[in-house]
C-alpha cells in the first residue's frame, strides 16, 4: 500500500515507525520516515516501564482503535545515547551554548556539560553567544581556556552567526542546543532555520515564539539530520545524575594525557605525590581555573557516595 505504513504479515494490525519530535502532556509528534507526523499516546506497559520515551527516540507505531489517537507508540528502539539535562536521546553532537554576558557564563555549568557529554559519548560543542556584549580582550580571557581542550568551539552574535561552521557540523546528525536560559539558543536555531527555510518560511514562523522562553524539548528536521531546541537550565547536580568519581576528569581532555603520568594509577589529582596533572597545572597558569572546577567536582563526587546507586546516565 501506499504512504507510510507497511503491513507485517496476514492479520497483523499496521506498523509504522519513526523518530519523536516532541512529547508533551502524555502525547507525542512522531515524524515517520515518509515524512508524514502522527501524534501518539502511549502503550500502558511503557507508560509503567522505567525508560520514558524522549525526543531522538526511534518508536514504532501500531494503531489504537481509538479514532482521537489513532495510533500508539509500541516500542523504542535501543539508544546509542542519552542525556536527562537536556532530556534528548540518541544525540551525535551538543552545542553548549553560554553567553558571554547576560546572562553571565556559568562556568560551573559549563564544565558539568562538557563532563557529562563525555561520558555520553556525545561531541560537545562550545558556542559563546552574545560575543557582542563582552569586548577584547576579556572576551579572549573567558574563552582561550576552552581552546587549551580541543573542544570545537565559536564565537556567535546576531549579527556574525557562524553559519557555515555550525553547517558542516550538524549534516545528517542530531543535535541538541543546551544551556542556561536566555542566552540565545532558540535564536541561534532560528538563524540556521531561516537560512534552510527560507523559501517556506514556515519552520521560522512556527519559531518565532523561540524568543520566548522555551518549554518543552524539540526537534527539527535540519540538513538531512534534526535539531534540538532545548528549555534552559541552570540547576545540575553530577552526584544526583549518578557520575562517578573517576569520570570527573572525562571532561578535562587537557588534563587526560598528563594523567597517564602520575604516580598512582587512581590518582584523584588532588593532593597525591607526584600527581602529573597537578604539575602540569602550575607550569600552565591559563590551566587553573578549570583544574579549580575539576577538584569541586571531585571533592564532592567522592564526598556524596550515597547518590552512586542512582545511576541515571
Ligand atoms: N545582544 C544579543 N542578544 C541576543 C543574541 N542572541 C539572542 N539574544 C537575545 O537574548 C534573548 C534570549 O534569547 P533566546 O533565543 O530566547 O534564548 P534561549 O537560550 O532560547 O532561552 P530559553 O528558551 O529560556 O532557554 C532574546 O531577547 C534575544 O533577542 C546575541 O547574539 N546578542
Ligand atoms: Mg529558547
Ligand atoms: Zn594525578
Amino acid at each position: 500500500m501506499a504512504g507510510p505504513m507497511s503491513r507485517p504479515a496476514a492479520g497483523a494490525p499496521l506498523v509504522a515507525s519513526g523518530i519523536i519530535m516532541k512529547g508533551v502532556g502524555g502525547l507525542y509528534e512522531v515524524l515517520l520516515d515518509s515524512g508524514q507526523q502522527l501524534s501518539c499516546r502511549l502503550r500502558g506497559r511503557l507508560r509503567r516501564g522505567t525508560q520514558t520515551p524522549l525526543p531522538g527516540d526511534r518508536a514504532e507505531l501500531i494503531q489504537s482503535g481509538d479514532a482521537a489517537v489513532p495510533w500508539i507508540i509500541d516500542r523504542l528502539s535501543p539508544r546509542h545515547s542519552f542525556l536527562l539535562r537536556p532530556p534528548v536521546a540518541n544525540l551525535d553532537r551538543i552545542f553548549l551554548c553560554f553567553s558571554v554576558s547576560q546572562p553571565e557564563p556559568d562556568l560551573l555549568l559549563l564544565d558539568k556539560l562538557l563532563i557529562l557529554s563525555a561520558v555520553a559519548s556525545i561531541e560537545p560543542v562550545i558556542i559563546w553567544t552574545k560575543a557582542e556584549l563582552l569586548p577584547q580582550p576579556q572576551r579572549s580571557l573567558l574563552t582561550a581556556p576552552y581552546e587549551l581542550t580541543g573542544y570545537t568551539s565559536f564565537c556567535s552574535d546576531v549579527c556574525s552567526v557562524p553559519a557555515q561552521q555550525l553547517l558542516a557540523l550538524v549534516k545528517g546528525k542530531l543535535i541538541a542546543f543546551a544551556g542556561p536560559s536566555g542566552v540565545g539558543k532558540s535564536t541561534l536555531l532560528n538563524c540556521l532555520l531561516g537560512a534552510a527555510h527560507m523559501e517556506t518560511g514556515q519552520v521560522s514562523q512556527r519559531l518565532q515564539r523561540g524568543r520566548h522562553t522555551t518549554r518543552h524539548v524539540e526537534l527539527f528536521p535540519f540538513a538531512g539530520g534534526f535539531l534540538a531546541d532545548t528549555p534552559g537550565f541552570s540547576s545540575l547536580e553530577l552526584p544526583v545524575v549518578g557520575l562517578r568519581p573517576e569520570e570527573c576528569i572525562c571532561g578535562y581532555p587537557e588534563f587526560q594525557q598528563a594523567a597517564r603520568q602520575c604516580r598512582y594509577q587512581d590518582c584523584h589529582h588532588l593532593s597525591e605525590p607526584d600527581c602529573a596533572v597537578k604539575a602540569l597545572v602550575l607550569q600552565q597558569p591559563k590551566l587553573q581555573d578549570r583544574y579549580d572546577r575539576y577538584v569541586t567536582f571531585r571533592k564532592e563526587l567522592d564526598a556524596r557516595p550515597s547518590y552512586r546507586q542512582n545511576r541515571l546516565i
